[in-house]
C-alpha cells in the first residue's frame, strides 16, 4: 500500500514539473487523496470488478495496474494512450483490460453508469462489484442522487465512494451542503453510509472490505465518504490562494497520508530509511523512463479525430 501511495505522489508531483516545462498542458491532482484511493482500490479485483473513477483517482488506477508509461502517454496525448488515444482530457481514466469505464467531463455522469452496470451484473448473475467515485461537490448533482436511488431500490452491488476534500474548486463545503457529512444521505436511499478518515489507508480498506463483502452477498450498495484534503490547487489552471489561506494547506500537511503511512511503517520496522530511499530512487527512474518513452511515442493522426466518437 505504501509503495502505491508513494508512486502516486511521485508521479503526481512530476506532472506539475512537466506542466511548468510546457510538456503537459493540464494537471489535476490527487495529492492528499492517496490513502483513500489506494485503500479503496485494494479491496477490488482488478480486471473483474468494474471501476468508474473520477479525475483525481491516480492512486486508484495505479493500484489496479495502470502503468506509469500508460499514464505518461495520456498526459502527453499520444496515439498509444490506452485511456483515449490522446483524445480525452487528461485524467479521464479508461482501460479495457482493467474494466475502468471511460468518463465524461460533466461531473457525476459516471454514477448512473455505475448503477446501470451493477444492474446488468445483477440481471446476468455476474459475481462482480462496481465502484464509482466523485467529490463532495459532485455529490450534490442530480445524477448522483438518481444513481443512488436506483441502486438502493434494486439492491445493486455498487459502492459509491465520495472523496470529500472540502472544496469544489473555490467553494468550501459549508457553501455546498447543509450537512456536515455526505454519508448521511445514504439513509434516504435505504442503504448504509459511513464516513472514514481518508488519510488512514487501513480505515478506508476496512470500510471498503465490508462494503464489498456486503455487495457480493447480494445485500446492496454502500456509500463511503473518505474525508481528505487537497494539497494542490484544483488544477494547474487554478490559483487556490484566492480562496484559501496557504497556512491552512500547510496545517493540513501534518496529516499527509503518505507521510503518515511512512512513519507508521518506520516505527514498526516494516520499512527502513534505506529501503524508503531505494524505493524513491527506483520510482524516480521508472518515471524518467516513462516520460522518455511517451515523449518518443507517435502523436495521434489528425484523420483519426472522430474514431470512437461515431459507430464505425
Ligand atoms: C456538471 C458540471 N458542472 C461543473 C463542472 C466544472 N467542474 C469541474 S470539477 C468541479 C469541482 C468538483 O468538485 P468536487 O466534486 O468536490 O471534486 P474535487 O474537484 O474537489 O475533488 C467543477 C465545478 C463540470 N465539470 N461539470
Amino acid at each position: 500500500m505504501y509503495k502505491k501511495m508513494l508512486l502516486a505522489r511521485m508521479v503526481d508531483e512530476r506532472t506539475w514539473l512537466l506542466n511548468r516545462m510546457g510538456k503537459v498542458h493540464f494537471v489535476i491532482s490527487g495529492q492528499g487523496h492517496e490513502a483513500a484511493q489506494v485503500g479503496a482500490a485494494w479491496a477490488l479485483r482488478p480486471g473483474t470488478d468494474w471501476v468508474l473513477p473520477y479525475y483525481r483517482d491516480l492512486g486508484v488506477v495505479l493500484t489496479l495496474g495502470m502503468t506509469v508509461r500508460e499514464i505518461m502517454l495520456m498526459h502527453m496525448a499520444k496515439a498509444d494512450d490506452p485511456n483515449s488515444g490522446g483524445r480525452q482530457m487528461p485524467n479521464h481514466w479508461s482501460l479495457r483490460r482493467l474494466n475502468i469505464f471511460t468518463g465524461s467531463s460533466p461531473v457525476g455522469t459516471q454514477v448512473p453508469h455505475a448503477a446501470g452496470i451493477a444492474y446488468a451484473a445483477k440481471l446476468r448473475g455476474d459475481d462482480i462489484v462496481v465502484w464509482t467515485s466523485y467529490g463532495e461537490g459532485t455529490a450534490n448533482k442530480g445524477d448522483v442522487h438518481e444513481g443512488m436511488n436506483f441502486a438502493g431500490v434494486h439492491k445493486l452491488p455498487v459502492i459509491f465512494f465520495c472523496e470529500n476534500n472540502g472544496y469544489a474548486i473555490s467553494v468550501p463545503r459549508e457553501k455546498q451542503m447543509a450537512v456536515e457529512n455526505v454519508s448521511v444521505r445514504a439513509q434516504g436511499y435505504g442503504f448504509p453510509g459511513v464516513t472514514v478518515d481518508g488519510t488512514d489507508v487501513f480505515a478506508v480498506y476496512r470500510a471498503m472490505k465490508e462494503a464489498v463483502d456486503q455487495a457480493r452477498r447480494g445485500e446492496g450498495p454502500t456509500l463511503i465518504e473518505a474525508k481528505v484534503y487537497r494539497f494542490t490547487p484544483h488544477s494547474s489552471d487554478d490559483d487556490d490562494r484566492k480562496y484559501r489561506d496557504p497556512a491552512e494547506v500547510e496545517r493540513q500537511k501534518q496529516h499527509d497520508p503518505v507521510r503518515k503511512l511512512r512513519e507508521y511503517a518506520l516505527a514498526r520496522g516494516i520499512l527502513t530509511e534505506a529501503h524508503d530511499e531505494e524505493l524513491r530512487r527506483q520510482f524516480a527512474a521508472e518515471i524518467d523512463e516513462a516520460i522518455a518513452y511517451a515523449e518518443a511515442a507517435p502523436d495521434p493522426e489528425p484523420s483519426d479525430l472522430v474514431r470512437h466518437v461515431f459507430a464505425q
